[in-house]
């Protein structure tokens, strides 16, 4: 390999100098060097604001830095110097940027001002406050409330997610889908009925009483990096840590702490994972399944000679239902099927059930690898299947942690931001504010594209988010965008969903969580909700980008006002001038999770919501947690055709980006270099399909809807992944996602999982 090559092993430690270099960079990046490192010293306080990058908790006795290298990044790009203003609008069509990437749209700055699109001219030109909301609520008003989708991204606090639910609601609409219908859905869709809670049960404190944590598909080092220091304090007092993922990510391998003077200046990296396992894509819930039938084997002959039980059967008689099939199916599944699916050997499994039937506390964390596959429900219920085997729900040092993605997308639920009318507090809704809420299902994420192509979505507002970009299918969606009346956009920085535009289209800018938000009582705070079901308080500490920002409470207010009829019990200007009156609201609605919010909502780590599940209080049915049987353990179980030279894309982050974000071009801890447009695959693979290390590719889908979806120009790289699988990037390969390749009952897009071929590039 040159020494040019895009593609080389990433041989130190996460953490460490190059994350140090890395933070720096940004700054410099983004103008704010001096002002930067200020900023990050509030970063995650207690008193300070919530990081807007990852969800993972805060702690209560933070770090000096209580920042990772990726929290830093989301920083500097929010409070960044470059700004999109007037002239930039003036000179550049939407036609134009279209042509532009992703990249360079964003790193045009912050935007300015509020903005309507002028089709004579192809601009966005300044528009005032009052107007926008004047013409969007005339637009509204021609509409069937049913036609119009309020998607919400994961960021925005407690106190706007109230409030733009309650909007969408008096409006008369359902329609609230959200970044988790793409992301952490096969959660709360799987974990109700097996446990009786949506979120995972697990706080910071869990961390330091397990003694073996299982870890399945999440890239821990890029996307949740200060848990690092859980994992690393965990190691240190000698917790095993067992991994199953297709890539060795170097998170979960090893890890320097760029805080600790010592790591830095020694070769002291703290070895993570004590067990790695490079399972299949797809192939967890058979891995899984090879683990709970050896438990269940073993128990049953510890039974036959009286020696001490391997399953906690006093719990399983106790507290669940179900067993019995479930340890049915196990006994029947074959290690055939196992090793097969899971590409995993039987004495690979066996290594790792010893250390879960020896640990007396087992917490079980995950991410994306397990949630957005068409079998992500039933993934996610292998998970809880396994920890009730040993009843590792409820008690310390135990537990389910889904690591969630955005800053506060579980909070967002919590405050009634769901499509699902049965989650939502209606009846407290209709009593508090004196209204008819609708009772309809409203449509998730990937319904609403499909109402775009049907043309039954007729309006469409973003709180936040990149949706046309984070979705599927952008060969068959972007014309039909084209078709919608109005599209509204509330955001930071340009995107391309601002480009995707429909007739009458508005681009309106809001305050970032780290800025400033004066309003008519003083500065304002805000809360949110980390992936452990902790609330904290966030306030402001750079000023804004410009004075023409609304926040956001202003900005759904603003819209209320202009849509909605007087109503005298919601008095939305009075909410905007005092956030605490929104908190308020909240805790009137959801009195037992949310008491005494104004007052608890600074306290240093957080104030923990009341979860059932943490108490084994299972809210479900039958009042019991449930072993539930998969329907199959074959993740092609319904593939159009599978062959030999089909190959199973999974599309991931990389280390230089949030989201549809990309702040650079390089993923370093997997050793890309200064491109995107990769694919990475088993060198086996690549010779025997015909490539070459470096050639150019066209990828396409197999789909079964008659519909092209290919990308050209990819190049193929040899990487340490299984055969079969291949990696390639989000989003540049989310056009080769299909609408209907989505897990079952939760829809949440099987980003991990499309069947693809390969054939050599048209172009070379
Ligand atoms: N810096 C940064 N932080 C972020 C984000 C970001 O983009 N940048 N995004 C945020 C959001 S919204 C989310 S949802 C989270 C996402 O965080 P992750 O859940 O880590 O998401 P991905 O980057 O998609 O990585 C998925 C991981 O699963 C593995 N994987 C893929 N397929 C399989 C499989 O079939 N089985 C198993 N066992 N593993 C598999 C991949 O190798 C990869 O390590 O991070 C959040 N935090
Ligand atoms: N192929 C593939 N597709 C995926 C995934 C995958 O792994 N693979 N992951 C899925 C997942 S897990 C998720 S969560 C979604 C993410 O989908 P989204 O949440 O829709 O996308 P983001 O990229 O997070 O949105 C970034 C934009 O948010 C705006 N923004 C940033 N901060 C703020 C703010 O404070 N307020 C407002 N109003 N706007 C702000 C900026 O304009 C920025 O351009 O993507 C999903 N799509
Ligand atoms: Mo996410």
């Amino acid at each position: 390999m040159s020494t040019d090559a895009p593609i080389k092993e990433y041989s130190h430690p996460a953490g460490g100098w190059g994350s140090v270099k890395a933070v720096a960079s940004i700054l410099v990046q983004e103008h704010v060097a001096l002002h930067g490192t200020q900023v990050l010293m509030h970063q995650n306080k207690p008193d300070g604001f919530a990081c807007v990058s990852c969800s993972w908790a805060k702690p209560a006795d933070p770090h000096l830095f209580e920042f990772c290298e990726n929290g830093a990044k989301a920083t500097a790009w929010e409070i960044t110097n470059k700004r999109v203003d007037a002239q930039f609008f003036e000179t550049h069509t939407l036609s134009e940027l279209e042509s532009w990437s992703g990249f360079e749209l964003e790193s045009q700055g912050r935007l300015g001002a509020p903005m309507r699109w002028d089709p004579a001219s192809d601009r966005y030109v300044p528009t005032t406050w009052e107007d926008a909301f004047a013409d969007i609520a005339s637009e509204l008003r021609a509409m069937d409330p049913k036609e119009v989708v309020f998607y919400a991204s994961g960021r925005a606090s407690l106190e706007t997610s109230y409030m733009y639910q309650l909007l969408a609601r008096m409006y008369g609409s359902n329609n609230l889908p959200d970044s988790s219908n793409m992301c952490h859905e096969s959660t709360s869709v799987g974990l109700v009925p097996a446990i009786g809670a949506p979120v995972g049960t697990v706080t910071l404190a869990d961390f330091e009483k397990a003694d073996c944590l299982f870890f399945f598909g999440h890239n821990t080092g890029t996307n949740a990096p200060r848990m690092l220091h859980q994992l690393q304090d965990a190691r240190k007092r000698g917790v095993e840590i067992i991994t199953f993922n297709p890539i060795r990510e170097r998170g979960l391998v090893d890890f320097a702490n760029p805080q600790s003077p010592v790591e830095m200046l020694t070769p002291g990296a703290t070895q993570i994972s004590t067990q790695y396992h490079q399972v299949k894509v797809g192939g967890d819930a058979a891995a899984i399944a090879g683990l709970c039938k050896l438990l269940i084997e073993w128990d049953d002959e510890a039974q036959r000679n009286g020696t001490p039980r391997v399953l906690d059967a006093a719990f399983i008689a106790e507290h669940t239902h179900g067993f019995d099939e479930f340890a049915a199916a196990m006994r029947a599944t074959t290690w055939k099927e196992i090793e097969g699916h899971a590409h995993l050997s039987r004495a690979t499994l066996e290594a790792a059930a010893r250390e879960y039937a020896r640990a007396k506390a087992v917490i079980v964390l995950y991410g994306m690898g397990i949630t957005q596959h068409r079998s992500g429900v039933h993934n996610v219920q292998m998970l809880t299947n396994l920890l009730l085997l040993r009843g590792n729900i409820g008690r310390p040092g135990a537990g389910i942690c889904p690591i969630r993605g955005h800053s506060n997308v579980q909070g967002q639920r919590t405050v009634g931001i769901t499509e699902k009318p049965e989650l939502a507090p209606l009846d407290r809704l209709a009593e508090l504010y004196d209204f008819e809420p609708p009772r309809d299902k409203g449509m998730s994420t990937v319904e609403a594209c499909r109402g775009v192509l049907d043309g039954k979505v007729k309006g469409f507002i973003g709180l936040g988010g990149n949706f046309q970009v984070a979705t599927p299918d952008h060969h068959v969606m972007d014309p039909a965008w084209r078709k919608v009346r109005l599209t509204v956009q509330i955001a930071t920085k340009l995107n391309r969903s601002h480009l995707i535009h429909g007739e009458v289209a508005y681009l309106l800018p809001c305050l970032g969580r780290i800025e400033i938000d004066r309003q008519a009582s003083g500065d304002q705070a805000v809360s949110v909700e980390d992936s452990t079901a902790c609330i904290h308080g966030s306030h402001g500490y750079v000023e804004p980008a410009s004075e023409m920002l609304l926040s956001e409470p202003a900005i759904v207010a603003g819209l209320a006002n202009a849509l909605l009829p007087r109503n005298p019990r919601v008095d939305w200007d009075a909410w905007v001038d005092d956030y605490a009156k929104i908190r308020g609201a909240i805790e009137q609605t959801y009195p037992d999770q949310f008491r005494d919010f104004n007052e608890r909502f600074w306290q240093p780590g957080g104030f923990h919501r009341p979860i059932p599940a943490c108490e084994r209080k299972w809210k479900t049915p039958n009042g019991k947690a449930n072993f539930i049987v998969p329907e199959t353990l074959d993740e092609d179980a319904d593939m159009p055709s599978t062959g030999p030279d089909v190959l199973r894309l999974m599309t991931t982050r990389g280390d230089s980006q949030f989201n549809t974000t990309v702040y650079g071009l390089d993923d370093r801890f997997r050793g890309v270099t200064g491109t995107r447009e990769v694919l990475l695959m088993h060198r086996d693979d690549l010779t025997r399909l015909g490539f070459a290390e470096g050639d150019a590719v066209c990828i396409s889908t197999l789909s079964n809807d008659g519909i092209t979806r290919e990308l050209d120009g990819m190049r193929v790289h040899a990487f340490d992944i299984p055969q079969g699988c291949m990696m390639g990037y989000y989003p540049e390969c989310n056009p080769l996602i299909p609408l209907y390749h989505h897990a079952k009952s939760s829809l949440v897009p099987a980003a991990k999982s499309i069947p693809v071929r390969l054939r050599k590039s048209s172009g070379g």
